[in-house]
């Protein structure tokens, strides 16, 4: 054993010497993307679908100078219930590791945590990007340099409208990051199925999304590729609905000053609230849909290997 601080849950562990499918999935969407106790219940019900669908979850967060892989339902619910959980980017893990702080891990923190165990593909609802008005406040999320140089397929939902969808295409086009929407050409747009315009690439199978993957990195690129799985048609809420609500969340967040680590969690604290409870819903649909793909990613790698 080496001396990385990796402990794995029991599920995880057996799945590693199985060699079974492993789907990871982050902790900050329960300690900073949904309220309590949604953020729990959603938190099982997604590992619940991945199970169903063949593979084994593993939510990864820091916990007593620990990367854990994989989480027990007591710990699942003191993270969900705790309210002063640090959020976790890249600068921030070795940091909390060395103080024995408790972390939530983002879409970037997680894909390092990821790799580390040996886990190729991972579930989210949407990544960080180019926030509105980035030209001022310099707010591009560390997600994005992260699949430039980390090789997970990381399953989102599309960039936020609460993001300049734009310019987050533009800084993962200038890093290589292949943006590739799944089993149709226009690019989704998380609450919304179409963001209006078409995606970079396509791929309309599990087994190509893993192929791709495997040839991304025999051509020796480092970094990995983002999948855009469309929400549920039954479960999408229309751009006419949700872009009034978006604006005055981003008007609020301007008035108060809000920046930083914080941008993110009270814009999607705020949707909740505008939306009363929609954006909820929606994003519980979405991150079910997308760990239902990221599954069948997992046992195309496992299938490969
Ligand atoms: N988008 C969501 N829900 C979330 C996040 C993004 O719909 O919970 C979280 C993810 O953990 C993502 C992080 O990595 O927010 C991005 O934060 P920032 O914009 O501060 O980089
Ligand atoms: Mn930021």
């Amino acid at each position: 054993m080496s001396s990385l601080p990796l402990v794995f849950s029991t599920e995880v562990q057996n799945a590693r010497k199985e060699r079974a499918p492993i789907v990871a999935l982050e902790s900050t969407i329960i300690t900073h993307g949904m309220p309590y106790p949604q953020n729990v219940e959603t938190a099982r019900l997604v590992e619940s679908d991945i199970r169903k669908a063949g593979a084994v979850p593993a939510t990864i967060a820091i916990m007593n100078g620990k990367i854990h892989i994989g989480l027990n339902d007591d710990e699942l619910e003191t993270l969900a219930k705790s309210t002063n959980v640090a959020k976790l980017s890249r600068a921030d893990m070795a940091v909390c590791l060395a103080n024995k702080g408790v972390g939530a891990t983002t879409v970037a923190a997680t894909m390092i945590a990821a790799h580390l165990a040996g886990i190729k593909v991972f579930a989210t609802g949407g990544i960080g990007g180019v926030h509105r008005g980035a030209e001022e406040t310099f707010d591009i999320s560390a997600d994005l340099l992260e699949l430039a140089q980390t090789p997970v397929t990381v399953v989102a939902a599309g960039p936020k409208a609460i993001l300049d969808i734009p310019k987050t295409l533009e800084v993962l086009e200038t890093q290589g990051v292949p943006v590739i929407a799944y089993g149709q050409s226009e690019l989704p747009a998380f609450w919304s199925r179409s963001a209006g315009f078409n995606a970079p690439q396509r791929l309309d199978s599990a087994e190509e999304i893993a192929t791709a993957m495997t040839l991304r990195t025999a051509l020796g690129l480092p970094g990995g590729q983002l999948i855009a799985n469309p929400i549920p048609k039954e479960s999408e809420i229309s751009r006419e609905i949700i872009m009034p609500f978006v604006h005055q969340a981003l008007d609020e967040a301007q008035a108060k000053n809000i920046n930083a680590k914080e941008v993110t969690p009270f814009l999607l604290q705020r949707m909740f609230e505008l939306t009363n409870g929609d954006s909820l819903v929606a994003n519980i649909a979405l991150v079910r849909n997308n760990a239902r793909l990221a599954s069948e990613i997992a046992k195309a790698f496992a299938a490969m290997d």
